[in-house]
C-alpha cells in the first residue's frame, strides 16, 4: 500500500540525515480499524520511524523500534501521559495513574506493590476458583449451543471472576466495562470516540472513585490487599485508592478482549482448535498466541525527554512517539509467518503485554483467565463455528469485537 506515504526528495550527496517519512494514515479512524493489516504494513515499510501528519506525532511500527522504545523509559517517558495528550501541556482528563503514567523512582514503589498483589503466590490461591468458573461457564454454553462469544463468554467469564477477586460489592458492576472503555478511548486523539466517551464518563468515574475506598472493598480481595500495603508503609494511604483504580481501569476490558481474540482465532482456524482439543495443555500458549495475533491493546505513546536517534533519525525533546504494538507483533522482520495463528509458536518476546519496566503488571491474571477458559473448551471437546455476522467494536486503543455469533458443540 503506497497510498498515504510521502517523503522528501532523497539526498543525492552531502551529510544530512534522511528526513522522517511523512504518512497520512490516521491510526485512530474507523476505516483503519476496519482494514488494519495493509495500513500496518505500510507503516512498517515506510521507515523505522514515521511522522503521522494527522496528529503531529512520530510513530514506530517495526518490532525492533517498538521494543527499543519500550526498553528505554528514561528517554521515552510515561509521566507525560501514554496517550496523545502531553500532561506537560494539557490537563489530564482524570488524575494520572500512579503506575502507568509514572516514571522511576515514583513508579518503582507502586509497581512493587501491584506486583505483589498480583504475584505467582496469589495466582496459586485463586487458580482453582477461576478454573471452576471457566468449566461451569463452558458447560452452560454447551447447553445453549448458539451463543454470542463476546457477551456470553469473553465478557461473562471475566465478569464472573474478576470483580469478586477484586472484592467489589455487587451493586454497580455494570459501570466497570463502560469505565474501561472511556479509559482506553482517552489515550487516543481528540476524535469523536474520545470526546463522546469522556462526555459520558461522569457516572462511571463516580462509581469507580467510590469503589476504590477501603471501606467498600471486601477482605481478601486485590483491592483490600492494596490498602493493606499502606499499613506496612510501602505506599501512603492516599495512594491506595488510585492503585485500586488502576486495576479497575486495566483489569477487565483487557481480558475481555484477550479472551475474545482467542475465541475468534479458534473459530476462524478450526485446525488449531483441533490441535488444542488433542492437547489441552497447549491452552496457555494458545491464549498467548492470540494476544500476539490480535494484540487487544494496540498502541501506547511515550514522550521523549531529550533529543534521541531512532533508526538513524533524530527526534527532538518533548515529542510524542506512538508505539504500534499490534504491528510489531506481526512484523515479518521478527516473526516467521506473522499472519498465521499457530498455537505452538514460540511467542516469547511479543509486545502484546508491553516490555520492560511497565510490562503488564496483571499479565498473570490475564494468562490464568485465558488458560482456564481455553483448557475448559479443549477438555470438553468443543468445536466452534461462526454462524452470524461478526461486528467490530471501535475503541482508540483496544481491538476487539462487539458481537461474534457462534455455535459451540462437541466436535
Ligand atoms: C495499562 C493500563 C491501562 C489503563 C489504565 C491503567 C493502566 C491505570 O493504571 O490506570
Amino acid at each position: 500500500m503506497s497510498a498515504g506515504i510521502s517523503s522528501a526528495p532523497m539526498q543525492v550527496s552531502g551529510s544530512k540525515p534522511p528526513s522522517v517519512p511523512h504518512v497520512d494514515i490516521d491510526p485512530f479512524a474507523i476505516d483503519f480499524f476496519d482494514d488494519l493489516y495493509p495500513a500496518q504494513e505500510a507503516l512498517r515499510e515506510a521507515g523505522s520511524v514515521v511522522y503521522l501528519d494527522k496528529w503531529n506525532v512520530y510513530g514506530v511500527a517495526r518490532y525492533a523500534q517498538v521494543h527499543a522504545v519500550l526498553n528505554d523509559p528514561q528517554t521515552f517517558c510515561s509521566s507525560r501521559g501514554v496517550g496523545l495528550s502531553d500532561f506537560k501541556k494539557e490537563k489530564p482528563w482524570r488524575p494520572p495513574s500512579l503506575i502507568l503514567e509514572a516514571d522511576p523512582p515514583a513508579h518503582t514503589r507502586t509497581r512493587a506493590v501491584l506486583s505483589k498483589v498480583l504475584s505467582p503466590a496469589v495466582m496459586k490461591q485463586i487458580r482453582d476458583r477461576f478454573a471452576a468458573a471457566a468449566e461451569a461457564k463452558v458447560d452452560e454454553l454447551l447447553r445453549r449451543r448458539h451463543i454470542d462469544a463476546i457477551a456470553d463468554l469473553a465478557e461473562a467469564y471475566p465478569l464472573s471472576v474478576f470483580p469478586d477477586a477484586m472484592g467489589l460489592q455487587q451493586e454497580g458492576r455494570e459501570h466497570l466495562l463502560a469505565y474501561a472503555g472511556v479509559v482506553f478511548n482517552a489515550f487516543g486523539p481528540p476524535n469523536e470516540l474520545r470526546q463522546t466517551a469522556i462526555e459520558r464518563s461522569a457516572p462511571h468515574q463516580a462509581y469507580v472513585a467510590e469503589q476504590c475506598q477501603r471501606k467498600n472493598l471486601t477482605p481478601g480481595g486485590f483491592g483490600a490487599c492494596i490498602h493493606a500495603f499502606s499499613d506496612s508503609g510501602e505506599i501512603r494511604p492516599d495512594e491506595a485508592p488510585l492503585l485500586v483504580r488502576s486495576l479497575l481501569s486495566a483489569g477487565l476490558d483487557t481480558t475481555v478482549n484477550g479472551l475474545g481474540a482467542a475465541v475468534y482465532c479458534l473459530a476462524r482456524f478450526p485446525d488449531e482448535m483441533a490441535r488444542l482439543r488433542a492437547n489441552p495443555s497447549l491452552a496457555r500458549n494458545a491464549f498467548e498466541e492470540a494476544v500476539r495475533f490480535e494484540s487487544p491493546v494496540q498502541t501506547f505513546f511515550r514522550t521523549t525527554t531529550r533529543e534521541v536517534e531512532i533508526g538513524g533519525h533524530m527526534i527532538g525533546e518533548g515529542e510524542k512517539v506512538l508505539m504500534f504494538l499490534g504491528a510489531a507483533n506481526r512484523d515479518p522482520r521478527r516473526w516467521d509467518e506473522p499472519d498465521r495463528y499457530d498455537i505452538t509458536r514460540k511467542t516469547s518476546g511479543h509486545v502484546g503485554f508491553g516490555s520492560g519496566i511497565h510490562m503488564c503488571v496483571g499479565q498473570l491474571v490475564a494468562r490464568l483467565e485465558g488458560e482456564v477458559v481455553l483448557a475448559a473448551l479443549a477438555r470438553r471437546g468443543v468445536a466452534i463455528e461462526i454462524d452470524g455476522p461478526v461486528k467490530r467494536r471501535y475503541n482508540n486503543t483496544l481491538r476487539g469485537l462487539e458481537s461474534l455469533p457462534i455455535t459451540i458443540k462437541p466436535a
